[in-house]
């Protein structure tokens, strides 16, 4: 692993991935073919290829790509191939533990319902195992902000059904969606109710300035992880909301670092300005992520190049970032061991 360019040795060197959304990360190969399969029974779809997140100006934009990707994978077989293909780019680029979230749907005209989504990753994650891929998957099943507090707790609930199920392959929730919409506060009985199953919670925070509803999250119901957080530290001073930066740290709650995707968004505007920084001088738990390889077309080795070119890490510093990594993932302490021991084996000997 220690000779080549910097690009070739992030490839190389074994991954984490905590932050994927499973309709966010398709490869341009199975997207095409979800299309051409969907367009052969309704003319209405077609996704204008030439979009790209590049041309987002704004988060928005990519609330509306999503709405695309959503046309196509719209049924179980769509699921399931999106599912595979998806577990199979990641294991091609090095990441040997994912966990990959998605939201599960009710669609009535093709016979989806909440329950045979979450089956059909599950089946998707089973066939890969049987293809001996050398990496773990664990599920978290996403809320989706712009729903109703109701429907949040069926997705708690369902998340519970399947933890016991499947003996905790189905680990968690995320709370994701639009940001810009609703109060996440209004969430909180739902995440308590979460942690007292025993299921971990991984919350989309601070994504925007909404300092109010940051805060109550934090003080009232702590998630295990934030993804983003881009505005944690971002505050006006004087205004009350310091504690939100004491609480990240007391409570050492690790952020999943998703610097393209932030990039893309327009809600940070260079890579040596993204907070990842911010929190990895502090010596807080920060974890490198993509949030979707397709939509911000990039991989998880590329946002450890860009670390590195941006921060000047060495090889060994990007090592010992992975290596830090497991400690924030949310299956137990056995799994969190033999990841360990597969990581000794890749540790560079060169600077
Ligand atoms: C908030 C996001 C997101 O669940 O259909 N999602 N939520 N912020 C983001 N960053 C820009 N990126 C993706 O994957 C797509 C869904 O994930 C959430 C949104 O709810 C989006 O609809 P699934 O697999």
């Amino acid at each position: 692993m220690g000779d080549g360019s910097v690009d070739q040795f992030c490839h190389a060197m074994p991954k984490i991935e905590l932050h994927a959304h499973l309709n966010t990360c398709f490869d341009s190969h199975t997207l095409k073919e979800l299309v051409e399969r969907k367009s052969q029974t309704n003319k209405d779809v077609s996704i204008n290829w030439s979009m790209s997140i590049s041309d987002c100006k704004e988060m928005d934009d990519s609330f509306n790509v999503f709405k695309l990707i959503h046309q196509v994978v719209d049924d179980e077989e769509a699921v399931y191939k999106l599912t595979v293909g998806v577990i199979r780019s990641f294991a091609a680029d090095n990441v040997k533990y994912l966990e990959l979230r998605s939201t599960p749907k009710e669609i009535p005209r093709t016979g989806m319902t909440r329950e045979l989504y979450v089956r059909t990753m599950l089946r998707g994650v089973r066939d890969c195992q049987a293809e001996n891929l050398d990496i773990e998957v664990y599920l978290l099943l996403s809320i989706d902000r712009r729903n109703s507090v109701e429907v949040a707790q069926l997705t708690v609930d369902l998340a519970e059904k399947f933890k016991e199920e499947t003996d905790g392959l189905v680990v968690g929730i995320d709370f994701s969606g639009d940001p810009a919409v609703g109060n996440a506060a209004d969430f909180i009985p739902v995440f308590l109710s979460a942690k007292q199953k025993g299921l971990k919670v991984a919350s989309h925070l601070a994504e925007l300035p909404k300092f109010e509803e940051t805060l109550a999250v934090l003080r009232q119901a702590p998630p295990d992880r934030i993804g983003h957080g881009t505005f944690l530290h971002r505050y006006e001073p004087g205004q009350g909301h310091e504690e939100i930066e004491d609480i990240v740290l007391t409570k050492k709650i690790p952020i999943e670092a998703c610097m393209t995707s932030n990039l893309k968004t327009k809600t940070v505007t260079v890579y040596m300005e993204h907070h990842f920084n911010f929190w990895f001088q502090k010596k807080h738990p920060v974890v490198i992520c993509t949030d979707g390889t397709g939509v911000y077309q990039t991989t998880v080795s590329e946002e450890y190049a860009h670390a590195a070119r941006t921060f000047n890490f060495s090889r060994k510093d990007l090592w010992h970032l992975s290596l830090a990594s497991i400690d924030c993932i949310f299956a137990p302490e056995s799994v969190k061991n033999k990841l360990r021991e597969k990581w000794q084996a890749a540790f560079p000997h060169d600077p």
